[in-house]
């Protein structure tokens, strides 16, 4: 079995170098927040298998050629003939901000089902599952895909981590409050941004009474350039972003959570995980793309070095 499994949607990704409606150059790579944080993971040296649907078409091919590369296992993964697969257009605007564009309603990616959930579980339990609120947005397969894994995970004994991953485009907070929250009792670790614990918690209640009273045992709340928090019921722990020169934010949550769960699997304590997941984000936000620049386990030392450093 595998250290982390992961399912949901990856897409093409376009990356535009500035306004598209004055068209010039994009380039091609691939996005997708659960196939993002598998990424991370295998870089970090952990294995990772991310389940999803794929179109029978070269972007297809592009999106499995590279979790491949990156040492990712994508052997429960499902070709869909008739669907295409999904399209993502990253657009930089001002200075850290990014305009995305979905052509995904249709996709292969959104054909997931329980049937591939129930696949990826082939070879025993994970130690860890991860899943997030982009899948379940996707559709009734998706969401049953994730149901499924999340109950299954649970039987066998996996750590089940849930990312909100709230995206306005796909669905309103409302929609998906009353898809996710049925979801906590099997929840062991929950990230999510500050501004989107609204998806769990009540206004005016308090987020972690009622996260740690609905049955999570971990909380980690991020606040991109403000550092990050992590939770359990009787330790807080806080942490400093790490301050790099931000390039591209995108992907940086993925980055986050591949480094707080390495340092999970590792044994690590909450101050230690927190400090993985500062980091990996760190080199995230430092460089173009969702996950480009994630570093490799040797790597996850160089933002220590003395800023100027060459490495030879
Ligand atoms: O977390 C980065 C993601 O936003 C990106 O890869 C695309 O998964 C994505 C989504 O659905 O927005």
């Amino acid at each position: 079995s595998v250290d982390v499994l992961t399912l949901g949607e990856a897409m093409a990704a376009f990356r535009a170098g500035g306004p598209l409606r004055l068209g010039g150059q994009l380039s091609l790579s691939i996005a997708g927040a659960e196939a993002n944080v598998a990424i991370g993971l295998a870089r970090l040296g952990h294995s990772a298998r991310w389940v999803g649907v794929t179109g029978a078409d070269e972007l297809g091919a592009l999106v499995l050629r590279t979790l491949r590369a990156e040492g990712v296992d994508v052997s429960a993964c499902t070709v869909a003939p008739e669907a295409p697969t999904g399209l993502i257009i990253f657009e930089p605007r001002v200075a850290d901000l990014t305009r995305v564009t979905y052509y995904r309603s249709g996709s292969a990616g959104s054909r997931l089902s329980a049937a591939e959930a129930v696949a990826a579980f082939e070879g025993g339990a994970p130690r860890v599952l991860h899943v997030t609120g982009i899948t379940p947005a996707l559709g009734d397969g998706p969401l049953a895909a994730v149901t499924r894994a999340v109950a299954q995970a649970k039987a066998g004994g996996a750590t089940v981590c849930l990312d909100v991953n709230h995206r306005a485009r796909l669905w309103s907070v409302e929609r998906a409050a009353a898809t996710l929250r049925p979801l906590l009792p099997s929840v062991d670790l929950v990230v999510a941004s500050e501004d989107e614990l609204p998806v769990l918690v009540d206004a005016g209640a308090d987020p972690l009474t009622t996260l740690f009273g609905a049955g999570v045992g971990e909380v980690v709340v991020k606040r991109g350039g403000d550092g990050a928090s992590a939770h359990t019921p009787n330790l807080t722990v806080d942490r400093p972003a790490r301050r790099v020169p931000v390039v591209d934010t995108v992907g940086a949550g993925d980055a986050f959570v591949a480094g707080y769960l390495s340092g999970l699997l590792d044994g690590l304590d909450l101050i230690g995980r927190l400090d993985r997941a500062v980091t990996t984000g760190a080199f995230a936000v430092a460089a173009r793309g969702d996950w480009e620049g994630l570093p490799t386990r040797a790597e996850l030392g160089l933002l220590d070095a003395v800023p100027g450093t060459t490495i030879r």
